[in-house]
C-alpha cells in the first residue's frame, strides 16, 4: 500500500531534538525563559551570514509549508526580489488558524512567541523585507496578550527595530487581529483584510511575491514554518532533514483529536506511522484500534481514510497522497464505531458554506447544496440519485474556483463518497431514523 520501508523508524523523536522544548508552557514563557532555552543566541552572527544563505539554509532543510498547501518553503521564499525596483519588500505571518482539528500554531504563540518573533527577524532578513506583520485570529485573545507582550519584549531588549539584535538591520514587527473569518486564513484574503477591506480571496496570478500587500512584494507564510527557521539555522539543515523521508522533513506539530484516549498537540518526526502516532501519544484509540472507523489526518479540509488505510499510513504528503488525502496541517481527527460517518461530514458541509465568501458561485452555491443533501441524508429523507448529485456537485466545484476554500469543501466529501457509498445507500434504504441528529446546527 505504501512505498515506505518497515525497516526504517521514523517515530519516537527524543526530547533534545523537539524544536519546541516548553510547547506545553511548564516554563518561562517570557524572554528570560526563552533566552535560557537558547532562543536569541548569537541571532546577529546568524543574521550576518546574508540573505541568500538564510534562504540557502532553508531550502536545503527541506521544510515545506506547515500552513496546508506544503509548498517548499526555501523555493518560496526565493521568489522575493533581490533587488529593489523602489517597492518595499514585507512579510506577513499567517496566524489564523482556524482549520477545524488545527490547533497547533496557538501552542507556540502561547508558549513559544520568541521562536516566532525571532524568526520573523530571520524570514524578513532572508526576503530582504523592511517589516513584518503577524495576522492573528479574531478568537485567539489570550495568544494576541501573549504575541504583543513578547514584541514588546524584543523592543525593550534591542532585538526588534532599527539595528534589531545588533545585526545592522532594521526590521519592524506589528500584530493585527483579524474578526473571525476563516476565509482570511486563505493569503490573499489576508492581505485584503489587512489593508482594511473585506477579507475575499484575490486571483492568482500575480502571485503576492510580486504584488502583495500594498502592492508590493510580500510573502505570507506559517506561524509554524517561520518559528522553525532559528533552529535550523542554529543547528544545520542537514538535522533538520534527517528526520522524514525525502521530500517530507523535518519535525512536525500534529494535532490528535476526537475518540483518542489522551487528545494533544505532539512535535513528532515527519513520516512517523499514524497508528503509531495515535498510540504512542494520544493513549490510542477509544475502546482500542479495531473500534476505529476512520481519520480525517490532516484537518478538515482533507479526505478521511477508512481504517483499512490507516493501519498502514505515514503521516507525510507523499504517504497520504497515495492515499488520495493529504497531510495539510497534520490535524489528525479520530473517529470510532460510535460516528455517524455522515452526520459528520454533513457538519462540515456546514462549516464550509458559512464560511464561503461567496465571490464564486460554484462554491457559494456549491457548499449549500452539498450541505442540503447531505443533510437530508443524516434525516434519512434523501433520493438515491442524491448520491451521484453529491459526487457532480463536488466535480463542479473542484478547480473552478478562485481559492482553495472550494476544494476544501469538495474534498471531504468525496473522501465520504469514495469510502462510505455503501453506507450512503444504506442510510437511504433503511426505513428507521437515525439516533444522532446534527445537535449542533
Ligand atoms: C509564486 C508561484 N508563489 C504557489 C505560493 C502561494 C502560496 C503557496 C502555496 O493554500 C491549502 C490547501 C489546504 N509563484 C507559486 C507561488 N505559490 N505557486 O505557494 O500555494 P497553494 O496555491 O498551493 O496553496 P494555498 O492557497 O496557499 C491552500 C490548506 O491550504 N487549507 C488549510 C488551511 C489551514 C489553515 C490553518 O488553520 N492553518 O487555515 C485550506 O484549504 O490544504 O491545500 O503562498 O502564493 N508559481
Ligand atoms: Fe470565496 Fe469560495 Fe470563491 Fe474562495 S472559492 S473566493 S471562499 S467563493
Amino acid at each position: 500500500t505504501s512505498s515506505w520501508s518497515s525497516e526504517k523508524h521514523f517515530g519516537g523523536i527524543s526530547d533534545d531534538d523537539r524544536i519546541f522544548q516548553n510547547l506545553y508552557g511548564r516554563h518561562d514563557t517570557s524572554i528570560k525563559g526563552a533566552l535560557a532555552r537558547g532562543d536569541w543566541y548569537r541571532t546577529k552572527d546568524l543574521i550576518a551570514n546574508g540573505s541568500d544563505w538564510i534562504i540557502e539554509q532553508v531550502k536545503q532543510s527541506g521544510m515545506r509549508g506547515r500552513g496546508g498547501a506544503g509548498f517548499p518553503s526555501g523555493l518560496k521564499w526565493s521568489f522575493m526580489p533581490k533587488v529593489s525596483d523602489g517597492r518595499p519588500s514585507y512579510v506577513v505571518i499567517n496566524a489564523d488558524e482556524s482549520e477545524p482539528g488545527t490547533c497547533k500554531d496557538r501552542e507556540i504563540m502561547r508558549h513559544e512567541p520568541h521562536k516566532l518573533i525571532e524568526g520573523a527577524l530571520m524570514a524578513g532578513v532572508g526576503m530582504r523585507a523592511r517589516a513584518g506583520y503577524i495576522y492573528i485570529r479574531g478568537e485567539f485573545v489570550n495568544e494576541r496578550r501573549c504575541v504583543q507582550r513578547a514584541i514588546d519584549e524584543a523592543y525593550a531588549a534591542g532585538l526588534l527595530g532599527s539595528n534589531a539584535a545588533g545585526s545592522g538591520y532594521s526590521f519592524d514587527l506589528r500584530l493585527h487581529q483579524g474578526a473571525g473569518a476563516y476565509i482570511c486564513g486563505e493569503e490573499t484574503a489576508l492581505l485584503e483584510s489587512l489593508e482594511g477591506r473585506q477579507g475575499k480571496p484575490r486571483l492568482k496570478p500575480p502571485y503576492p511575491a510580486s504584488v502583495g500587500l500594498y502592492g508590493c512584494p510580500t510573502t505570507i507564510t506559517n506561524v509554524e514554518t517561520v518559528s522553525c527557521v532559528p533552529t535550523i539555522l542554529r543547528r544545520g539543515p542537514d538535522w533538520f532533514s534527517s528526520f522524514g523521508r525525502p521530500n517530507n522533513s523535518g519535525t512536525k506539530l500534529f494535532c490528535i483529536s476526537g475518540h483518542v484516549n489522551r487528545p494533544c498537540t505532539v512535535e513528532e518526526s515527519m513520516s512517523i506511522p499514524l497508528r503509531e502516532l495515535i498510540e504512542r501519544h494520544a493513549g490510542g484509540v477509544r475502546g482500542g484500534w479495531d473500534n476505529l472507523l476512520a481519520i480525517i489526518p490532516g484537518g478538515s479540509s482533507t479526505p478521511l481514510l477508512p481504517k483499512a488505510a490507516c493501519d498502514t499510513v505515514l503521516m507525510d504528503y507523499d504517504s497520504l497522497r497515495e492515499q488520495q488525502s493529504d497531510l495539510g496541517t497534520a490535524a489528525v481527527i479520530v473517529m470510532d464505531k460510535s460516528t455517524d460517518i455522515i452526520d459528520a461530514i454533513a457538519r462540515l458541509a456546514y462549516f464550509y458554506k458559512v464560511e464561503s465568501c461567496g465571490q464564486c458561485t460554484p462554491c457559494r452555491e456549491g457548499t449549500g447544496w452539498l450541505y442540503d443533501i447531505l443533510t437530508r441524508l443524516v434525516h434519512c429523507d434523501a433520493k438515491m440519485q442524491e448520491i451521484d448529485m453529491l459526487a457532480m456537485i463536488t466535480k463542479q466545484i473542484q478547480g473552478h474556483t478562485i481559492c482553495a476554500l472550494g476544494d476544501a469543501a469538495a474534498l471531504p466529501v468525496m473522501g465520504l463518497l469514495r469510502h462510505f457509498r455503501p453506507e450512503m445507500e444504506a442510510r437511504i434504504k433503511s426505513a428507521s431514523k437515525p439516533q444522532r441528529i446534527a445537535a449542533a446546527r
